[in-house]
């Protein structure tokens, strides 16, 4: 008895390393993880927390530019900011979407960041204050977004890579439109151009804090870049976004506000100063300036719109009966 239990114990042993190995060799060989396939558990839950995350990002990422929709200068740029402000409600629904594959609900998720037990970027924390602050949000925030998701379009989870290569195809125009509205207003007038400035130099602290803490006190960048989740530390996409994006600034004829900025041609990147890390934990932490206003806006808006998700259900419910009674 005592043997046979023994060997059954043992073939499950091989067959765990065996999926344990099938799934390492899909890694090392580049072939994408689908959601069928066998994985290890503390994949999937990196992968839940990370996609959700990045997906209440975006949701919550509405509310900051929303507040300009109203009193955008143009119908021209208005048009433009009600676009991208769809789009990124759109990004929001693809990546629940890639993270219901992996066998959570987006009820389940939505309900985690409404209990704060899920966090969303610290960078939808802060204020818009000027009209200037939606072409540096366009500018900066999905500028970095890019960097941060060009890369994760090689990640090794299917369904998240292929939502990321057409998010990153809107980011690219959200970014370009920012970045039109920044060149409008320091072409512009006096009083343009610095407001231009201060948006620059209240958003770009905050950009790049957007990649997360140091590489060593990343908690999950270890595991993370095992499984080719990540592709590039934080620490490298942060340098790869401020090489790209100091010319930027130099051709708007702004300063970035950091004093010790300046170009390394020993490195081939620009050095640049310290991140008040205090502040970038404050924030992750809950205690951004907005955060209690961005959770109290989900929330309601989550309410609000509790009628129209359930007369979907109803409606797709019929819509079932009468196909299978046809
Ligand atoms: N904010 O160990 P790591 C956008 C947390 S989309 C808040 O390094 P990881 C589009 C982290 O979750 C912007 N929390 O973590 C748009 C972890 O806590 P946990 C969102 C942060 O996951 C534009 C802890 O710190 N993009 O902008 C932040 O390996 C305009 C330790 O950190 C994505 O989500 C932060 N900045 O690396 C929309 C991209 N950084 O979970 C509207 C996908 C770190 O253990 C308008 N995500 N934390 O409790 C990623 O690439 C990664 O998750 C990182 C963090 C790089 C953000």
């Amino acid at each position: 008895m005592s043997n046979t239990l023994d060997r059954s114990e043992s073939a499950a042993e091989t067959h765990s390393v065996d999926l344990e190995q099938g799934f390492l060799d899909k890694i090392e060989s580049e072939t994408k993880i689908e959601p069928k396939d066998w994985m290890p558990d503390a994949y999937r839950k990196t992968l839940i927390r990370q996609i959700a995350q990045h997906a209440h990002s975006e949701v919550v990422g509405m509310q900051p530019e929303g507040n300009w929709i109203t009193r955008a200068p143009t119908l021209h740029r208005k048009i433009g900011l009600l676009a991208k402000v769809q789009d990124e409600c759109g990004h929001g629904l693809y990546l629940y979407s890639a993270a219901e594959t992996l066998g959570t609900s987006r009820e389940e998720l939505v309900t985690a960041l409404h209990e704060g037990r899920m966090k969303y970027s610290s960078i939808f924390n802060y204020p818009t204050l000027t009209w200037a602050d939606i072409g540096a949000i366009g500018w900066l925030v999905d500028g970095a977004a890019i960097v941060n998701q060009i890369s994760l379009c090689r990640t090794s989870y299917g369904p998240y890579a292929r939502a990321m290569v057409r998010i990153c195809k809107e980011e690219s125009f959200h970014q370009r439109q920012g970045f039109g509205i920044m060149v409008t207003l320091a072409e512009g007038t006096v009083d343009q151009k610095a407001m231009a400035q201060d948006a620059l130099s209240r958003w770009w602290w905050p950009s790049l804090m957007m990649f997360g803490p140091h590489d060593s006190d990343s908690a999950h960048t270890q595991s993370s870049t095992t499984w080719k989740i990540k592709r590039q530390s934080n620490d490298e996409l942060r340098q790869r976004f401020v090489d790209i994006t100091v010319p930027q600034a130099e051709h708007l004829g702004l300063k970035l506000p950091d004093p010790d900025l300046r170009w390394n041609a020993d490195r081939g990147h620009y050095d640049f100063g310290e991140i008040d890390w205090d502040e970038f934990w404050r924030v992750v932490k809950g205690g951004g300036p907005c955060h209690l206003q961005r959770m109290a806006t989900r929330k309601a808006a989550h309410e609000n719109g509790r009628w129209v998700r359930e007369a979907a259900a109803v409606y797709a419910n019929k819509q079932r009966t009468n196909q299978q009674a046809a």
